[in-house]
């Protein structure tokens, strides 16, 4: 399968999905990484791993559905088969949605449908809870609501920063999306009009995977 891997920023879930394919893990490839900043560090990365890049920038369009449809465009010229947004910032419209129906994937920083949005290792100190994660859905375009797929969980500790809990939470999503992407490409997971089905069965809730799990095991 033919994987565009669409970025705004650092590129760190995209590198741990380049790593996977250069250990030969990961079923298909990552042939396009596609950013709505020229300045995204993970377009280094992608040029670093030999993965061919381009940019859209959003300013350069009227509208969210004129910058969608040069995205979908592209993507459907290159053959796409999967979308894996990866710290991209942009809210996607139908009009980009709808070729890639069940074809498009997100890793959101929190344990969904808790905390949806942005600034959410915040606002899950300030709201005291115990546990805390991040969540790989499939795209809808309600915005972080998608059917969920896998979640990693971490616990909270008291002394806890923000940014001390979005390192622990980054360790898991670095472990759960390639563990997705992968069940993706090998045909395990698919996305069906009553929701998510891996390996046969239907999904009736995420699959959560602690930090001590092995994710190789899966
Ligand atoms: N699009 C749809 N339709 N559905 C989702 O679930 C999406 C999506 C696009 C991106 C990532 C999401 C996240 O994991 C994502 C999920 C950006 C915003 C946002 O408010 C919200 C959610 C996410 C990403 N973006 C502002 C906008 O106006 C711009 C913010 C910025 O540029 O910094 O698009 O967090
Ligand atoms: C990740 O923590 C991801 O959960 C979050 O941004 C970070 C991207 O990091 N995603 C969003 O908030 C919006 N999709 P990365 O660029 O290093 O992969």
């Amino acid at each position: 399968m033919r994987i565009a891997v669409l970025i705004s920023g650092s590129g760190s879930n995209l590198q741990a999905l380049l790593d996977e394919q250069g250990a030969g893990r990961l079923p298909g490839s990552v042939v396009e990484v596609l950013s709505n900043r020229a300045d995204a560090r993970g377009l280094q990365r992608a040029a670093d791993a030999g993965v061919a890049t381009t940019v859209f920038d959003h300013r350069a369009y009227d509208t969210r559905e004129a910058f969608d449809a040069a995205v979908a465009n592209h993507l459907q010229r290159l053959g796409i088969d999967l979308v894996v947004l990866a710290g991209f910032m942009r809210i996607l419209t139908p009009t980009l949605i709808a070729p890639f129906a069940g074809r498009i994937l997100n890793i959101h920083p929190s344990l969904l449908p808790d905390f949806r949005g942005l600034h959410t290792h915040e606002r899950a100190l300030d709201a005291g809870v115990q546990e805390h994660g991040c969540t790989v859905h499939f795209v809808t375009p309600e915005l972080d609501a998608g059917p969920p797929i896998c979640q990693g969980v971490v616990p909270v500790h008291t002394d806890d920063t923000p940014e001390a809990l979005a390192r622990r939470v980054q360790a898991q999503e670095h472990r759960i999306y390639p563990l997705a992407v992968r069940w993706y490409t090998s045909g395990r997971l698919t996305l069906a009009d009553d929701g998510p089905w891996l390996d046969g069965r239907r999904l009736d809730a995420p699959v959560r995977v602690h930090a001590e799990d092995d994710v190789d095991a899966w």
